[in-house]
């Protein structure tokens, strides 16, 4: 009875001192120049760019209403790094969990923030829509276990981006086309710190800052340093490490990492640099400004000095892999389930390049997969239901699930898996030909390994991560480099489907029904394919494209033959039009001759021009 009470107790504190927030945002376009070179269309929250950092307490309750003002497209929300623990149904990755917000409709995103704390951020799941400016600042606040409770007297969030001028559907288009062969993703204009440029931040000397550092980007990685200084590297994604010094940090898009500055005695103002990763882009165009200086003023007094061009390799940098989270989880059991997957980019019968994960494309399904598993009954735990083109894998409850990701491609990937952080066991250095993970050539695995929920495998290379099923949903594992989740690089995690039955039971919230029901694309109920009689009958699903044809086809050797043909009549249009030319410039040559044969006195001369002129009469004729 002591206990019960004791409990009811904690129960009622708890409850009092968790917040709900309520935020009703219509999402806008607006005219924006935030690079101050081009005004663009942008999307606000109720007219506001940059969008509103929420921030939070951990155990508090969000109530996050979406309202599609937008007019022309779909649109969604995800709250990246976030467990979404029993609430799967608002992690927002359309086609995973959700169908898209119509146009004049709305969703309500209703969760409570726990067990975690940190550095988030949130920003559309619709496409690559999120470039168009929908993402913002998630603080999750725990002054016991947190950040906050170390020592600094202020703190800032800072996010860097990359910004584009043309509308993410103008790049997927152009992107996704037969007219991009080498598949090449499309080169931002400029990089944003704080979706603005030239940036000042004021401190006080002789003080700890907490700099949130979140990189919003769509595409490139970062580096970012700040002159003179060194960080203590104290959280990444939401994960409380033991602090690390460092004069150069690096985020892929989706990373998040926060460090204590220390500021200098004296009075002077550091350039604060940030610089895209070049190796990422395809070609550097002259006018992109691949370095943007932004400042930390000691004194607004004094001016704001020139960077220093330093080479960022000759600057302390700790890897995250080696950082230690100071709760000190120890490395997972060997796992009950290893999915091992091969990804590359490849040309497929329609002339666009795809990537693949295991030869296989992730196209979405007609039926979110998360209302697939809540309408399947026991069916759910059928992998085949998801769809041939899914790339879904279901898990069980409460196992070592571990990833490994072989890398056939030459470029970087972020890759981010929804509703958990993993623990990194092995990333290797990147490699001119691929290096895929033989297990008994790795490493030992760290004690206590480093865990993130973004982790960028090098080219070439390949990572192997583990984590826990304990969090039933449906999860995307997906590179948040957004142009290639366009061409499909992303898995399906099923987790423990009918634990999730259990959570969520099998009535959908009545606006996420209300717009499967207005989308043309998806349906609500049913396998992949929409059909809820034969859950084996995946006909009418979205499949990939063919691969393209391996030597020549029909219609190869007709085109062969015809193009030979063409060649041949060419060539004799060339010879036929060429000694038409001679005969032509043979009989004016001929004249020419004969007049200068009349004015030639030497006999030599005479006896030459004779011949050249019966030679030129001779093609003549
Ligand atoms: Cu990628």
């Amino acid at each position: 009875m002591l206990l019960a009470n004791a409990l009811l107790l904690v129960c009622l504190l708890v409850s009092v001192q968790a917040k709900t927030h309520t935020f009703n945002y219509a999402a806008r376009w607006a005219w924006l120049n935030p690079d101050g070179v081009k005004y663009r269309p942008v999307i606000t929250l109720n007219g506001t760019w940059p969008l509103p950092t929420i921030e939070v307490n951990k155990g508090d309750r969000v109530e996050f209403r979406l309202i599609n003002e937008l007019g022309n497209s779909t649109t969604s929300m995800h709250f990246h790094g976030l467990y979404q623990h029993s609430s799967n149904w608002y992690d927002g990755p359309v086609g995973f969990t959700q169908c898209p917000i119509m146009e004049g409709s709305s969703m309500l995103y209703n969760f409570t923030v726990d067990g975690q704390s940190g550095t988030y951020w949130y920003h559309s799941h619709t496409c690559a829509q999120y470039s168009d400016g929908l993402r913002g600042a998630f603080i999750i606040r725990d002054a016991e276990n947190g950040v906050e409770s170390l020592q600094y007297d202020e703190e800032k969030v800072i996010t860097i981006s990359d910004w584009y001028h043309d509308l993410s559907t103008v790049l997927t288009k152009r992107q996704l086309s037969k007219y991009n062969p080498t598949g090449g993703e499309p080169i931002p204009q400029n990089a944003l710190m704080n979706d603005s440029k030239n940036v000042t931040f004021n401190v006080e000397p002789e003080k700890t800052y907490l700099l949130r550092f979140i990189n919003m980007g769509i595409m490139v990685s970062q580096w970012v340093y700040l002159e003179d200084h060194e960080f203590e590297i104290v959280e990444v994604d939401g994960v409380l490490v033991d602090p690390a010094k460092t004069e150069l940090l690096y985020l892929s898009v989706g990373q998040r990492c926060s460090v204590l500055l220390r500021t200098k005695k004296g009075k002077k103002n550091y350039a604060l640099v940030q610089k895209m990763d070049e190796q990422m882009l395809d070609t550097v165009p002259d006018d992109l400004q691949t370095v943007s200086t932004n400042w930390v003023v000691y004194d607004e007094n004094l001016p704001l000095p020139q960077r220093t061009d330093l080479d960022t390799w000759d600057l302390n940098f700790v890897n995250d892999v080696d950082l230690v989270p100071v709760d000190r989880m120890p490395l997972l059991p060997e796992p009950d389930m290893s999915i091992v997957v091969d990804m590359k980019m490849e040309m497929l019968g329609d002339g666009v390049v795809y990537a693949l994960f295991n030869e296989k494309s992730y196209m979405a399904p007609k039926v979110p997969t998360l209302y697939t598993v809540l309408s399947s009954g026991k069916m759910a735990t059928n992998e085949k239901i998801y769809g041939s083109n899914t790339n879904t894998f279901v898990l069980n409850y409460n196992e070592t699930i571990e990833i490994v990701l072989n890398n056939f491609d030459d470029n970087k990937h972020p890759f981010h898996l929804h509703g958990h952080e993993f623990q990194i066991l092995e990333r290797s250095k990147p490699h001119d030909v691929p290096h895929p993970y033989h297990a008994n050539h790795s490493r030992q695995f760290p004690e206590f390994p480093s865990r993130r929920d973004t982790l960028t495998v090098a080219a070439n290379g390949h990572f192997v991560i583990r984590y826990k099923s304990d969090n039933p949903g449906v999860w995307a594992f997906h590179c948040h480099l957004d142009w290639h989740l366009e061409q499909g690089l992303s898995l399906t995690l099923v987790e423990a489907p009918l634990k999730i039955q259990q959570q969520l039971g099998s009535n959908l919230p009545k606006d996420q029904l209300d717009n499967c029901v207005n989308s043309n694309q998806f349906h609500a109920y049913g396998n992949a394919a929409g059909n809820v009689y034969d859950w084996y009958d995946l006909r009418g699903e979205k499949l990939q494209p063919e691969p393209l044809p391996l030597g020549f086809t029909i219609k190869g050797y007709i085109a062969l033959v015809a193009s030979a043909l063409v060649a041949l009549y060419g060539l004799y249009s060339i010879y036929g039009f060429g000694m038409d030319d001679v005969k032509k410039h043979g009989w004016e040559d001929s004249e020419v001759l004969v007049n200068l044969r009349r004015k030639v006195e030497d006999p030599v001369i005479q006896k030459e021009l004779d011949q050249l002129i019966s030679q030129t009469r001779g093609i003549e004729n």
